[in-house]
């Protein structure tokens, strides 16, 4: 073969990318009637360089996105950068260059890799977040939602770093101290924009379960986020003083064991329960203790007693406060009536202070219902073992026992089983006035401000008076200024003169708010503007939304399987409530893909492919190398898509595979010449190698599809590797037509995957136009079918032999051939049972 004729990335690639450019290739069709089909990618935060690890997803969305144009769909798949948030900032203060031109220079560069890969984005609907364009609607859609009442201020406690003099997010403390400065982080009320979601709770909940499409796990992910319980709140009367606690608990059948009572350390009551006692001192001491432990999700239990105490309205008793340290200030009331003989945390807590324990709930004797179960696994806690006997009775257990039962020591509702008793007890409660039945969620309101400049401002101002004003919507956006310092201490919108003071509606003098959204806001309609990127007069606009949403692939890393899906979601809803969304659900089918990792000489670990780790093999490096296809074809080859996959640390292994692969179909696809009139003549092919090698292409263009529709590229890939075997052997056997069948439809099976060098050689075929602009082949079943299937034989589990019979042939068939062949093993005795698994194998027992 000439020189010229080797497979040449390097020349084929950016050819390519130049004619699919100016043919706007990728322009996402406007008026089609066709079925409309929206990939989206979670939008990437532009962080300048991309690794294979990023190629596997744009590639997997690639392949997608692409085979569904190919089968006859209006797609849009749109690209943008989620541009707002910290790196930038610390960039800033690092280098000293504004954020919004290090963002800019990231973008440029992210676009650029993208570029070289030959991914089908329709670039002219790129968005980026911190664009006033955008902006300014992400603020309008604030607006709507303070107008709603669904934005609303408050204190809450946040991240304070003494040094920097500044709010941090969570990520940024690590083991207690300020990434940056290395100073203990604080906990500071600050006053706090919140959104809602609370009061969109149980819809959340509700609506997973329309959520057929979704991998189970992220919904279990969302439900435990969401957390919903059942209970009762009710109240304890403080002791010789006006007042009371309010409690919420899931086991009100335990009342009469109630034996303390733990407040949040941080609790509305504790400062003016010791203000000026002795205890006093001792809060201040374990607040400090408790906030230090902050990032450690399981400290040990540990609390002071604060010196007072309430009363237990249904016995009576007075009942010791404490304060401890895990009891959670935004959880129900913030205070918990411990029950240590019967929940493992108070009982925890008991042991360790040598607190009272009551027990008031034992095993329910064995019921007709658990006597029917026979030996069942619920056995142990149907009739009580000794220990559980001795528990009940002496209190001298090891562990509390949090299983429901039969009340014991409690009044007139001893002897009945927690479920009635809950309901009597909450019944009394609730008569009484004492009390009710709530629903409680662990899901609390979205904190969204941050005291950041590279954020969305946050659109309101302060009068004089200290009343919120909202920004009219005709003056959006508010803009960032420009004449601020990164120094790295404070917010550096708080220093701009020129932003801070404004007018109010009334023309006096008023401030502007200085916080900035979380850039969560930014991410939780940005599928929205997707549908209408150039909207001047609305964030988009009902005809687009209407023919776009929702989006029907969406696709990410199971990472956000809370925050962002659950954000955008809960934006979604609010939006279709106020009649500006279509749908309330704007991902009905998610994947989630897995990471790419590799071993790092850091850490002497595999770890997921980052710099920081220094275990990266760069889409530069790759491409420059290897060339794109044979880049996209080694990432997608690691494995199933939605498993992690680790690249091998000797990385030129990865991509020799696919790359000599797809040297062969350079070599191969012109290895007869091309039947340019094949349709037409192929009926007349009769030869046993005609037959043969049109049966493997049809069922290559069925496994490429499936494999595809099923993400999985890799067996996609894999069914085209073994068909360039079949090709290898044909070639030069088969009659002209069929061999032209096989070289068209191979490539157009491998355009999605690798799109340069499928249209190069379709163009060598006499193809004008792009595989992109083709239609998808069409598996033919008839010509599929096996004729012979080859089956393998088991004698008791055992792979003994192997037997090729006509693949329609019966089971009695089977049966007899199957037998014969493995007559030597059976000595002429009968087998005991022959099973026949259809297509995959048969087992004889013998
Ligand atoms: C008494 C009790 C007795 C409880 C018992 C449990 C078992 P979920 O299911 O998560 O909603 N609790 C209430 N508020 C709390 C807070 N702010 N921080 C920590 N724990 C809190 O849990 C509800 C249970 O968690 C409540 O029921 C309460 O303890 C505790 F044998 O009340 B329980």
């Amino acid at each position: 073969m000439s020189e010229d004729k080797r497979y040449n990335p390097s020349e084929i690639e950016p050819k390519w990318q130049r004619a699919w450019t100016e043919k706007k290739l990728f322009a996402t069709p406007q008026d089609s009637d066709k079925p409309k089909f929206y990939y989206l990618d979670m939008f990437p935060y532009p962080s300048g360089d991309l690794h294979v690890g990023h190629v596997r997803n744009y590639a997997i969305g690639d392949v997608v996105a692409r085979y569904r144009t190919m089968t006859g769909h209006a797609v849009l798949h749109p690209m943008g950068w989620d541009a707002f948030g910290l790196p930038a900032e610390n960039a800033a203060i690092k280098n000293q260059v504004h954020p919004a031109e290090w963002t800019d220079m990231c973008i440029a560069r992210m676009h650029e890799q993208l570029d070289k890969l030959g991914i089908s984005f329709d670039w002219s609907r790129e968005i980026a977040t911190c664009k006033p364009e955008y902006y300014r609607w992400t603020q309008w859609l604030f607006l709507q939602f303070f107008k709603k009442g669904l934005a609303e201020r408050r204190t809450a406690n946040v991240n304070w770093c003494p040094g920097c003099q500044t709010v941090l997010a969570n990520e940024q403390v690590k083991d207690g101290r300020c990434e940056r400065s290395g100073d203990v982080v604080e906990q500071k009320p600050l006053t706090q924009w919140f959104f809602k979601i609370t009061e969109y709770a149980q819809r959340l909940l509700d609506d997973l379960d329309k959520l057929e499409d979704w991998p189970e796990r992220v919904k279990t992910m969302q439900r435990y986020w969401i957390g919903r319980s059942e209970g009762v709140t009710f109240r304890f009367p403080l002791k010789d003083r006006d007042g009371e606690i309010e409690v919420f608990t899931t086991r009100v059948d335990t009342v009469f064991g109630v034996t303390y009572m733990t407040l949040a350390p941080s609790h509305a009551l504790v400062d003016e329960l010791t203000a000026g006692t002795e205890y006093s001192q001792g809060v201040q001491e374990f607040r400090a203790r408790a906030a230090s432990q902050k990032d450690n999700p399981d400290p040990p239990k540990e609390g002071v007693f604060i010196g007072a105490y309430c009363i237990n309205p249904m016995t009576g008793e007075d009942v010791p406060i404490w304060i401890g340290n895990y009891v959670l200030s935004e959880y129900g009331s913030g205070a918990v009536m411990a029950v240590p003989a019967h929940d493992e945390r108070d009982f925890e807590f008991a042991k360790k202070y040598d607190l009272p324990i009551k027990w008031v709930i034992e095993p329910s004797p064995p019921g007709p219902l658990s006597r029917a179960a026979g030996e069942g696994e619920d056995s142990n806690i149907s009739s009580p073992s000794p220990a559980q006997r001795e528990r009940g009775l002496g209190g001298e257990g090891k562990n509390a026992f949090t299983e429901p039962g039969v009340l014991v020591a409690s009044d007139e509702y001893s002897g009945l089983d927690s479920q009635t008793a809950k309901t009597k007890i909450a019944e009394f409660m609730e008569e009484r006035g004492i009390g009710k039945r709530t629903i409680n969620y662990r899901l609390r309101d979205w904190c969204l401000s941050r005291q950041r400049y590279w954020g969305c401002p946050i659109p309101v101002i302060y009068r004089e008076d200290g009343t919120i004003e909202a920004v009219p919507e005709e003056q959006l956006p508010v803009l960032l200024p420009t004449d601020v310092q990164f120094t790295g201490h404070g917010n550096p919108l708080t220093q701009s003169e020129s932003f801070q003071h404004v007018a109010d509606s009334e023309g006096k003098a008023a401030r502007r708010e200085t916080d900035t959204m979380d850039t969560f806001v930014d991410s939780s309609w940005y599928f929205l503007r997707f549908c209408s990127p150039h909207a001047t007069s609305t964030p988009f606009e009902m005809k687009d939304v209407e023919r776009w949403m929702a989006v029907d692939q969406y696709v990410g890393g199971v990472e956000h399987a809370t925050m962002h899906l659950i954000y955008a979601r809960f934006f979604t809803k609010v939006l279709f409530d106020l009649g500006l969304s279509p749908v309330d659900e704007p991902f009905p089918r998610l994947f989630t893909q897995g990471m790419v990792t590799m071993y790092s000489d850091i850490t002497g670990k595999v770890e997921k492919m980052s710099k920081s780790k220094g275990n990266v093999v760069a889409l530069d490096h790759a491409v420059s190398k290897w060339g794109a296809d044979a880049t996209r074809l080694a990432t997608l080859f690691l494995g199933p898509a939605e498993q992690d996959a680790e690249w091998d640390k000797e990385s030129d292994k990865v991509f020799a595979g696919p790359f000599r692969f797809l040297e062969r179909v350079h070599r191969l696809c012109q290895a007869q010449p091309f039947d340019a009139n094949w349709k037409n003549s192929i009926g007349e092919s009769t030869s046993e190698a005609d037959k043969v090698l049109r049966r493997k292409t049809h069922q290559m263009i069925g496994k490429v599809g499936t494999g595809i529709e099923r993400f999985s590229m890799n067996t996609a890939i894999a069914a085209m590797m073994e068909f360039i075997n079949n090709l290898q052997e044909f070639s030069g056997k088969v009659s002209a037509p069929v061999y032209a069948e096989a070289v068209e439809n191979l490539l157009l099976c491998l355009s999605p995957f690798a799109p340069h060098l499928s249209d190069e050689l379709l163009s060598q075929i006499g193809y004008k136009y792009s595989a992109y602009e083709a239609t998808w082949p069409q598996a033919d079943a008839a010509i599929a079918r096996e004729d012979e299937i080859t089956l393998p034989i088991q004698i008791n589990g055992k792979l003994r032999s192997k037997i090729t019979v006509a693949a329609d042939a019966d089971e009695s068939t089977l049966r007899a051939v199957a037998l014969e062949e493995i007559a030597s093993h059976l000595e002429g005795k009968e087998p005991r049972r022959v099973i026949i698994v259809p297509g995959r194998m048969i087992n004889v027992v013998i």
